[in-house]
């Protein structure tokens, strides 16, 4: 074994060993971390949810629907470049996480759009949000508010 590769081995280890994060959340084999949202502007009529989810069972788990107090309605959303261009559409039959895998919902890919919200949702406030997974109990998670300065302005969701 080079030392290289014990580096990486420890690494690895220490990766698996810590404990869950506070704001994690569990139902059954599928676990959901780092779950948030942005900021909205005043009057911006729809927010956004990203989350990870790991599916650590051996069948496929899907995410069918949600529900959140801040909004009227949550729907599942995907964003793929289409000639050049970003372009996000609908996923009716919802997304699936296949056995053993992990599928993170983020900015120019998979997400949770918070339609037609009440009101603004505010940097540091946590916002609830109910999870369906097909067959499965209802699922509680919050996502942090939070900016991504990271991040290039949002330029899918030019089309709501
Ligand atoms: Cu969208």
């Amino acid at each position: 074994m080079t030392s290289r590769t014990r580096l990486l081995l420890a690494i690895g280890l220490t990766a698996f060993s810590l404990p869950a994060l506070a704001g994690d959340f569990r139902l059954g084999d599928i676990a959901i971390d780092h779950a948030w949202s942005r900021p909205t502007p005043p009057g911006t009529p729809v927010g956004v949810g990203y989350m990870t989810i790991h599916n650590h069972g051996d069948q496929p788990v899907t995410l069918v629907a949600g529900e959140t107090p801040v909004a009227e309605q949550v729907s599942i959303h995907e964003t793929r470049m289409h000639e050049g261009l970003m372009k996000m559409q609908p996923m009716p039959e919802g997304l699936t996480v296949p056995a053993g895998e992990t599928v993170v919902l983020k900015p120019h890919s998979y997400h949770l759009m918070l339609e037609r919200l009440e009101r603004p949702l505010a940097e540091g406030e946590e916002v609830p949000l109910t999870l369906q997974f097909e067959g499965l109990d209802a699922m509680d998670i919050t996502l942090d508010v939070r900016r991504m300065d990271a991040m290039p302005a949002e330029m899918d969701h030019s089309g709501h």
